[in-house]
């Protein structure tokens, strides 16, 4: 007899996957921190002026906040509308991390990141015609049409773009702060990743030896609570940020639906970094909107689920708080959004009449210099 698909799952022992992920047995008598997809910790700034920030930084943070909101609700239309292919993963409901985590740093400091990397490229120079032109494959995108939603890229802004190996790009992130190191300008580098990479072999070997080294890096898990449709508890050990006390590094856990405290944490551990030149390695915990990609039906998880970290959502709640504490008001806000609306469209009509790279551009920003292949296409010379 045939065995049935739920009988051949794989589960931590005491997990009954065919009973939604709930712990039975032994197991139940601890309920993990992940049990609930996301556990998030207390906020630790309860107004903006406690976290460390002005009215005007506010503002430029609710208008990024929307950008990356808006932005990708028009790309899912885009790629619903087959105007292009490939994958779309986004990022909605995870923006206060982006957000935060570029205020808090110097606009030299460097940030890599996985494949989720829209809103941190609009957040760090991007522009949404550059976006928008990327994922269409055009020749104007911000990696010349040649990355696509996966990677998207700002050098000049020190944004070193999105990778699509998960943990791939960790050693990467190691790198560029061992040259800062080397080159003495103070810069710290941060390198994200999701859940899903915690227990990759290379963010373990670049773990060590940036804490050998004392190399200025933050390594930043973005834990949305699920690595494609398996939930990180039932995928990974313990609570994730304690991974650092093996390799003897600093570690904290921040709540990543809370923009004040992304951005208070992540500045004093900025600060941290700078001073020391010791790397970090930190845990926040968000929470992901939309599927892991867009061919996701979300089996993995229930609406009222989802629902739960709707009601905190950082767009909503900055609006929110900006309209409660008369930081902004009502027009301000309305004609902020109309003006992104507008943006977003024209960043369309742009990507639509924008040209594809010529076929010479595939042997193109390939090395670093000299062009490898003199003869274009021709491989024997
Ligand atoms: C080395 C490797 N293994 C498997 C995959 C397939 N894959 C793509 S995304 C993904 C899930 C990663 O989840 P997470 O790191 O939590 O990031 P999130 O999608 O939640 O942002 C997997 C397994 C891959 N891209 N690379
Ligand atoms: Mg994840």
């Amino acid at each position: 007899m045939a065995t049935k698909h739920k009988d051949i799952i794989f589960a931590p022992v005491g997990i009954d996957p065919t009973k939604n992920g709930k712990a039975t047995g032994a197991a139940s008598g601890k309920q993990s921190p992940l049990e609930k997809s996301v556990d998030l910790p207390a906020p630790t700034a309860a107004n903006h002026k406690e976290a460390g920030l002005s009215k005007a930084q506010l503002h430029t943070m609710y208008e990024q906040i929307y950008l990356q909101r808006r932005f990708e609700e028009r790309a899912m239309q885009m790629y619903q509308k087959g105007k292009f292919g490939g994958f779309l993963h986004l990022y909605i409901g995870q923006e206060a991390v982006s957000t935060g985590t570029v205020h808090a740093l110097n606009d030299d400091d460097d940030i890599i990141t996985a494949y989720r990397d829209h809103g941190w490229g609009l957040v760090r120079g991007v522009t949404p015609n550059e976006g928008m032109a990327e994922l269409f494959g055009k020749a104007t995108g911000c990696s010349k049409g040649k990355g696509g939603s996966m990677h998207f890229a700002s050098v000049e802004n020190h944004f070193w773009g999105g990778y699509g190996i998960v943990g791939g790009h960790i050693p990467i992130g190691g790198g560029i702060a061992f040259a800062n190191k080397y080159q003495q300008n103070g810069r710290v580098t941060t390198c994200f990743f999701g859940d899903g990479a915690v227990d990759q072999g290379a963010l373990h070997e670049t773990l060590n030896i940036c804490q050998l080294w004392k190399l200025p890096c933050i390594f930043v898990v973005e834990n949305n609570g699920y690595s494609m449709g398996t939930a990180a508890r039932r995928h990974t050990v313990n609570e994730i940020h304690e991974r650092a006390k093996g390799y003897g590094m600093k570690s904290a856990i921040i709540n990543g639906m809370d923009l004040f405290s992304v951005y208070k944490e992540m500045k004093a551990i900025a600060d941290d970094v700078r001073k020391t030149s010791e790397p970090w390695f930190v845990e926040i915990r968000t929470y992901r909107y939309r599927g892991h990609s867009m061919s996701d039906p979300q089996k993995y998880r229930t609406k009222e689920e989802l629902a739960e970290y709707q009601k905190i959502d950082p767009l909503e709640k900055l609006r929110g708080y900006l309209l409660e504490n008369k930081l902004m008001t009502e027009k301000a806000v309305k004609d902020l959004e109309a003006k992104i609306d507008q943006q977003v469209l024209d960043a369309i009509d742009f990507a639509e009449e924008s040209p594809f790279p010529e076929n010479e551009a595939l042997f193109e920003d390939m090395y670093a210099g000299e062009p490898y292949f003199h003869d274009k296409g021709n491989f024997e010379s």
